[in-house]
């Protein structure tokens, strides 16, 4: 059974992201529960800032989960990447994001490597980007393994990354790892811009399908765009999907209706609570 989540972002400097709340991570509890989601997916500024029995017991008071942790935010205030050419920068980006893979993997959640994977810079080769990616991926897969998690990598539009934008190519990258605890996020908005067909695209991708981001064609909540809906949620129960949907999404017009908006639209695509 699929479940809902919502994105709680903890960055000043993501304010304007594609996160619903932005408020503090007790205020944010209290808003996913109070508009009926079953989980939070939380971007916070380093591994540091959430103390995990404070989360522990914000859980458990709202009857919460946590879905995944994000680690953008190592490249958005830090520049952090697992590509960058500079081993040091390389190194930090490792520390930074493994930092967060362990706190969520305590909570038997995922961390995300999104834009955190970099991209492929003038006067480097791609294969030598791609053996770094595949040389941090292969260190930080077996770090979630370890604790009963997996890892999730994030296919990014164009406009993002040049590594891999579709879930064919990216799943056919993470074929070449020596670890086989790294699962595909597919991030809707993304996938929208890069996919000839995201209902096939999630077919093919199949079990490697960890994580959806929740999100429209225009990067707001579900139904507030032109994503063709009914066949994505098709395909997603075809392949056995049973992770979340987490609505990582524009809080417009304003995060209360973003956040009624995406229950209104996972009820109606694959029911659950009044
Ligand atoms: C992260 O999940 C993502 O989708 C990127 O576009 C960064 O916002
Ligand atoms: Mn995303």
């Amino acid at each position: 059974m699929m479940r809902s989540a919502v994105t709680i972002c903890l960055v000043p400097e993501a304010r304007r992201g594609p996160f619903v709340f932005h408020s503090s991570l007790a205020e944010g509890c209290a808003q996913a529960a109070q508009a009926g989601f079953d989980a939070i997916e939380l971007f916070p500024t380093h591994a540091d800032e959430v103390h995990s029995m404070e989360l522990r017991s914000l859980l458990r008071q709202h009857g919460l989960q946590l879905a995944a942790m994000g680690t953008g935010a190592g490249w958005l205030t830090r520049k952090l990447s697992l590509t960058d050419p500079d081993p040091h920068i390389r190194m930090c980006a490792r520390d930074f994001a493994g930092a967060i893979v362990d706190f969520a993997g305590g909570f038997g959640a995922p961390a995300i490597i999104g834009s955190m994977q970099g991209r492929v810079p003038d006067g480097v080769s791609r294969e030598q980007s791609l053996a770094w990616l595949r040389e941090e991926l292969d260190q930080l897969g077996p770090r979630a393994h370890a604790l009963d998690a997996p890892l999730l990598y994030e296919p990014l539009n164009r406009y993002e990354t040049n590594l891999f934008n579709t879930l064919a190519e990216a799943s056919e990258f993470l074929d070449t790892l020596r670890t086989r605890n790294v699962r595909l996020l597919v991030d809707l908005f993304h996938a929208n811009i890069e996919e000839a067909d995201i209902a096939a695209a999630i077919r093919a991708a199949g079990p490697r399908v960890g994580h959806v981001h929740f999100a429209d064609s225009n990067r707001r909540a579900i139904g507030l765009g032109h994503t063709p809906m009914a066949p994505i949620i098709e395909a997603l129960k075809s392949i056995g999907y049973d992770g979340y949907l987490s609505a990582e999404v524009l809080p417009l017009p304003d995060a209360e209706t973003a956040a009624q908006q995406t229950i209104q639209s996972f009820r109606k695509w694959i029911g659950g609570r009044d």
